[in-house]
């Protein structure tokens, strides 16, 4: 009987290492809610779709390759295991393209509408970046008003969609090196929804054949995402919203309140978020909540969308990917607004055994037991005051609430144009001082963990055991999506995490004046981590391409088909990407064989699957340090640092945060930018904005 406890006690604690997940999980059982957690155990993965030996792509099939001799055998049409692992890869490539690049086209009308000023409440917030971004493009900018400028960039954006001769603008902001390699390869990508066109076309019944060749396909088309719809979502959010700057708030589900309105938001645009934000801080709006018998107002986010509005506004970020039906669940939620991607439909029935209203905003995504307040640019404010309305309207309603009292300390906003400045000033921006740091050891190389949540792993463990042992071992971390959430929750994005860098890594924080794990954003914001390794790449010392530098890509527990676009995305721009989980075409040993020995003999780089933690992390070290000894740099050794002692900057940071208690949930900068800069302030520290 004991035993039988002990093993159920096992079986909680290994669906995540989130304590607030897991009382939100014992509460769902005695509620008797099923959650994503309850159902894995019930749906076990299928193992030939799983492991791409599944093909369903004509209905002479289902064609299933299984058994020992299942290398050997074939489809009704003769399509090997090869070609169906590749062409099933391919898909998923095309597949995350589109999402990604779907929604920077939706930022590329909203920068077209503000432009054309067809779009109340927003404006170009960072005229600074649409500089940048308008030179990147090659649009004229002397003595242009700013919404001319903004109309060319959103057009000249639009154009990278369907042009139909040309290369994707973008491509050109990679080393010269990688420009040549991709053109001499022919994995240039042409145009954005060409290249997730020609995928599906390839992989069409009877067409591409050549698992070799389906897969330089896949490498091209996720290059329309990188260097094309994530990095256009990415500048032109910024345009809109401002260039994150480094800020503090608060993450995981205790940043629920229990004497407020509490709005969720959901899915990955920042665009209706960005309303809500104002609209939270509306005093009319405060006014109606209290009326209502709430305190106020509390936003706070889920997934992307969570990060897009933490980077530039400070909201607390209530979790991950599988927080989005623990959020619910503690009845506290009166209003959860999603737009697009990574939204679970148990959202629906799951809503409505609380007085949560599910509120769908996109008209490419609507949800059975949701309420659906469209999004239209033209009308933005009022439809946020709206979404506010109907959930203050449902505050009343609410039955009993369990809001688990886990909330950490972080902080978020380290952009690509933010560490330039930090490491050289405002005019003088530069890599320099982390590329001498690279050099000579103090930091040993970089690694970017990114990517979703997965319940067939336990939460989290995968993303928070890579940046610990990573930070410890001198090897400076930056995150994105949900593995940010993931890092910040157990504590790995709070300035005081400086104690558990090793020593060298300390040491140069400490003088740059940052944490050794950054926030770089959203999933488009991957975009920004290529921006960084290429310069690093150019600045000096480390090679001339990604390739060539002493760093690794993780994606420890992916989950979609953007997360495999991103995967490709950074292979093909040369770097080494592990994955864990399991591998899509591990069916497949030529498929495997073609992205890893192939891939990495063709572009640099390479795409692995490892599912175990210590392998994961071994093999990423043992890649850094093949890089390390390439570029003939010193052996990493960390006895030769640690002589820092305490650094005052962190010491006032440290002092910072407790001296303004409240900024923990309403975001404040921690580092002001210089002047001219863009910057958003929570409430309790706005500044006047008035475009100082
Ligand atoms: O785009 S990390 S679960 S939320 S897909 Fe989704 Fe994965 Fe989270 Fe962000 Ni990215
Ligand atoms: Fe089977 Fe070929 Fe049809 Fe795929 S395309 S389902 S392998 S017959």
């Amino acid at each position: 009987m004991d035993d039988v406890k002990k093993d159920g006690a096992a079986a909680a604690a290994a669906k995540s290492i989130d304590p607030a997940a897991l009382e939100m999980l014992a509460h769902a059982d005695e509620c008797g809610i099923e959650t994503a957690f309850s159902r894995a155990d019930t749906m076990k993965p299928c193992p030939i779709g799983e492991s791409g030996a599944c093909c369903r792509i004509c209905s002479m099939g289902p064609c299933r390759l299984v058994g020992k001799d299942a290398e050997q055998k074939t489809g009704i049409c003769g399509a090997d295991m090869a070609t169906i692992a590749a062409r099933h890869f391919a898909r998923q490539v095309a597949g995350g393209v589109a999402a990604h690049s779907d929604h920077g086209r939706d930022m590329a009308m909203t920068l077209r509408a503000v432009a054309k000023g067809e779009a109340a409440g927003y404006k170009v917030k960072d005229e600074q970046k649409l500089m940048a971004v308008a030179g990147y493009m090659g649009i004229a900018t002397a003595g242009r008003e700013v919404n001319e400028i903004a109309l060319d960039v959103a057009d000249k954006a639009l154009e990278q969609f369907g042009q139909p001769f040309g290369e994707i603008i973008y491509t050109r902001r990679a080393t010269p090196k990688r420009q040549a390699l991709w053109r001499e390869l022919g994995l240039t990508p042409r145009a954005i929804d060409r290249e997730v066109t020609e995928v599906l076309h390839r992989t069409h019944e009877g067409v591409d054949l050549d698992a070799e060749n389906i897969l330089r396909s896949a490498l091209r088309c996720s290059l329309a995402d990188g260097w094309g719809g994530a990095m256009l979502s990415t500048d032109i959010s910024d345009i809109l919203f401002g260039t994150p700057s480094p800020l503090s708030s608060e993450v995981n589900l205790g940043v629920l309140k229990d004497d407020q309105v509490n709005v969720i938001v959901h899915g990955h645009e920042p665009t209706l978020s960005a309303m809500l934000v104002e609209a939270s801080r509306d005093p009319e709006l405060i006014a109606e909540a209290q009326a209502a018998g709430a305190k106020g107002i509390n936003l706070a986010g889920i997934c992307c969308t969570s990060n897009e509005i933490l980077m530039r506004y400070g909201i607390p970020a209530a979790g991950n990917f599988l927080h989005q039906e623990l959020a619910v669940l503690t009845g506290a939620v009166e209003a959860m607004v999603v737009d697009v991607q990574c939204i679970m439909q148990a959202l629906g029935p799951l809503a409505q055994r609380f007085h949560t209203q599910l509120i769908t905003t996109s008209p490419k995504a609507k949800i059975p037991g949701a309420v659906h307040v469209e999004f239209d640019e033209r009308r933005a404010p009022q439809t946020a005051a709206e979404i506010v309305r109907m959930a203050i309207a449902n505050y009343p309603n609410r039955g009993p609430i369990h809001i688990p009292d886990y909330h950490e300390p972080l902080v978020a906003g380290f952009s690509h144009e933010y560490l330039n400045y930090m490491q050289g000033g405002f005019h003088r921006g530069s890599f320099r001082p982390l590329n001498d740091a690279v050099i000579a050891g103090r930091v040993r190389g970089l690694a970017a963990v990114v990517g979703c949540n997965n319940v067939r792993v336990t939460q989290d463990e995968g993303i928070v055991e890579m940046i610990k042992r990573f930070i410890a071992q001198d090897v400076m971390v930056v995150v994105t999506g949900c593995a940010a959430t993931a890092g910040a929750k157990a504590g790995y994005l709070s300035p005081e995490i400086l104690d558990s860098a090793g020593p060298g890594l300390r040491e140069v924080m400490e003088a740059i004046g940052i944490p050794p794990v950054l926030h770089l954003g959203s999933c488009v914001d991957n975009s920004r981590i290529l921006t960084v390794l290429t310069q690093v790449a150019t600045e000096g010392g480390l090679g001339e391409d990604i390739d060539d530098l002493p760093a690794v890509g993780l994606c420890p527990e992916w989950m979609c088909e953007k997360a495999i676009a991103i995967g490709t995305y950074f292979a093909a721009s040369g770097a080494h990407v592990i994955f864990g989980v399991s591998s899509p075409v591990k069916a497949s040993t030529e498929a495997t064989r073609l992205m890893t020995e192939g891939w990495e003999r063709l572009v640099g780089g390479d795409l692995e699957f490892i599912p175990d933690w210590d392998e994961m992390f071994a093999r990423a070290r043992e890649l850094i340090d093949a890089k390390r000894a390439a570029l003939k740099l010193p052996a990493y050794d960390p006895t030769q640092f640690g002589a820092s002692g305490d650094s005052l900057y962190f010491a006032a940071i440290r002092e910072y945060l407790v001296a303004h208690d409240e900024v923990a949930t309403v975001g404040s900068p921690v580092y002001p930018l210089a002047e001219g800069h863009s910057h958003d302030h929570g409430h309790g520290h706005s500044h006047d904005e008035g475009d100082a």
